[in-house]
């Protein structure tokens, strides 16, 4: 892990129909040289995922989703890269922490499968729980919240108790607020402003707004209307690394991110300010 004080962690969706890399990575050697270019860009963990979450999109059999990512994960691994698996399946899981994983993200925060929790409570693994009410729900549903930090923090602790009482340690835990999951834009900027919130709660804090909706929907200049069609996908990095800084500020342990360089650059301009006001 890097000195720095918050984490990059590159992504890899090995999967046809992810919405902003969806088929680029299928491919396992293309794979895992997209996992070597994220790690010499400055990633310290690269999550390797073969399901994708977007709205819509139909689930993967098991086998299927093994096949996706374990040679990615294990040829990254064996290559002396710390790697993550993005998986709701508790096998899934385990056979990538066997192929040399570090570190589980689960976007259900366990709901996903019942068998998870104590899964990662033998195994010990590092597991990041992602808020998200849609899993269970209809996709399509939008969602209230009274004040969606609050809720989100209410909602992750009820899942850490939960983990918690299936004998998962609180130290093997990250939490993710899950930006774009049951959320829409307003409620995704209002957890931007709340991220201290988050990581007040005293665990980690892994923070994934890299290329979503809402950060395609921009004004052109302030007090601008919003344009009506957002920008493609690739095109948001810059804001990416705007929202990943904004996240390092408010105490963020790590960023999830399609591309590093813009994030890391925007860390490490911060950091550099930050050293320079100390030497002052
Ligand atoms: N977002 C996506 C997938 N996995 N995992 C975590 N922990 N947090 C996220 O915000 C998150 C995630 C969806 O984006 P992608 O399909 O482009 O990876």
């Amino acid at each position: 892990m890097s000195p720095r004080h918050t984490s990059i962690m590159g992504v890899i969706n090995v999967t046809p129909d992810s919405f902003s890399d969806g088929g680029r990575w299928l491919d396992p050697d293309v794979a895992v040289a997209r996992g070597r270019e994220l790690a010499a860009a400055g990633a310290d963990l690269i999550d390797v995922g073969g399901e994708s979450t977007r709205p819509g999109s139909t689930r993967p059999p098991e086998a299927e989703e093994r096949d996706r990512v374990l040679p990615v994960v294990s040829a990254l691994a064996q290559q002396g890269y710390a790697v993550s698996v993005d998986t709701m399946r508790a096998t899934v899981a385990q056979a990538a922490l066997e192929a040399g994983a570090v570190l589980v993200n689960d976007v259900s925060g366990g709901l996903g499968d019942p068998e998870m929790g104590e899964m990662v409570a033998q195994t010990g693994a590092r597991y990041v729980v992602m808020h998200w009410r849609g899993l269970l729900s209809d996709p399509a549903a939008t969602h209230h919240y009274d004040d969606v930090v609050e809720d989100v923090c209410a909602e992750l602790g009820e899942r850490v108790e939960a983990l918690v009482g299936q004998g998962v340690r609180e130290e093997q835990l990250v939490l993710d607020p899950g930006f774009g999951f049951s959320k829409d834009a307003s409620h995704n900027w209002a957890l931007l402003a709340g991220l201290d919130r988050v990581v007040a709660l005293g665990l980690p804090v892994l923070v994934g707004t890299s290329r979503k909706r809402f950060l395609g929907r921009l004004p052109v200049r302030p007090g601008a209307q919003l344009p009506d069609e957002p920008s493609p996908a690739d095109r948001r990095d810059a804001a990416t690394a705007a929202t990943s800084l904004l996240a390092a500020q408010a105490g963020a342990w790590a960023v999830r991110v399609h591309e590093v360089a813009p994030t890391r650059d925007a860390l490490a301009v911060w950091e550099l300010t930050q050293g320079a006001a100390r030497a002052r």
